[in-house]
């Protein structure tokens, strides 16, 4: 539910990186952020963290203009993974355009990606999204350790399951443009179709992404 300003020709979509505890959400804003050079960027914030964990959220504001002269701006946020914090998640999951789902490769984090998964898909119904629709990505993060669930074993078990799959190490920032790009293009169609990104403002897929995550 993007929020659309038509006396300021202004676009707001707000993306949710949601996930479990630690499994690198806060890691891949602060990459996108050192990475990514859109025409605007605004500093990253980081709120209430406690040993590295979020107990509210981050926010990353990016944005540009379409050759339209409309200002499409992006607040990327993460949630707090820790189960204790749900109410907190499903505040940032309200009026979300999409989400990237950040797990965690590790073998013994299977339970714990299984479980908050479910919790988004409980949570996006909660604040009355669409989990059938909603845009979402899923990135499997920590490629760099030892004891993970191969590419293969995670292309099978996901293989009935309609969302990209990405792999990242968002230490090192390897995946994580990848991820937000493949997320913007499950955004573009829900957006062009509401706001006539292609017929009204000359955005097409394409530059579309490329205008946050560059070519
Ligand atoms: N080895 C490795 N460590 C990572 C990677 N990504 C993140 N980490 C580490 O994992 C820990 C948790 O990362 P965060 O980004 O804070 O995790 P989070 O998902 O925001 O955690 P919560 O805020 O508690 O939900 C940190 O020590 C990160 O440095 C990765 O790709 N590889
Ligand atoms: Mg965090």
């Amino acid at each position: 539910m993007a929020d659309y300003d038509e006396e300021a020709s202004r676009l707001t979509i707000k993306l949710v990186y949601y996930g479990p505890a630690m499994s690198g959400k806060t890691t891949n804003l602060m990459r996108l952020h050192d990475l990514l050079n859109p025409q605007l960027k605004g500093e990253i914030m980081t709120l209430e963290t406690q040993n590295d964990r979020t107990l509210f959220f981050d926010l990353l504001p990016l944005g540009f203009r379409t050759p339209s002269g409309l200002l499409v701006k992006f607040k990327l946020f993460t949630v707090p993974g820790q189960v204790a914090h749900d109410a907190t998640r499903k505040a940032v999951l309200s009026r979300a355009d999409g989400a990237v789902f950040v797990a965690d490769s590790q073998r013994s984090q299977g339970l714990n990606n299984s479980e908050a998964f479910q919790n988004l898909a409980d949570n996006v119904g909660r604040v009355g999204l669409d989990f059938d629709t909603l845009p979402l990505v899923i990135q499997f993060n920590k490629r760099d350790l030892l004891d993970i669930y191969s590419e293969d074993e995670l292309r099978e078990r996901w293989a009935k399951m309609p969302w990209p799959l990405l792999f990242a190490v968002a230490l090192t920032g390897d995946g994580v443009q990848e991820t937000l790009r493949a997320l913007m293009a499950q955004v573009y169609p829900v957006l062009d179709r509401q706001y006539g990104l292609q017929a009204r403002h000359g955005m097409g897929r394409e530059e579309f992404a490329a205008a946050i995550v560059g070519a």
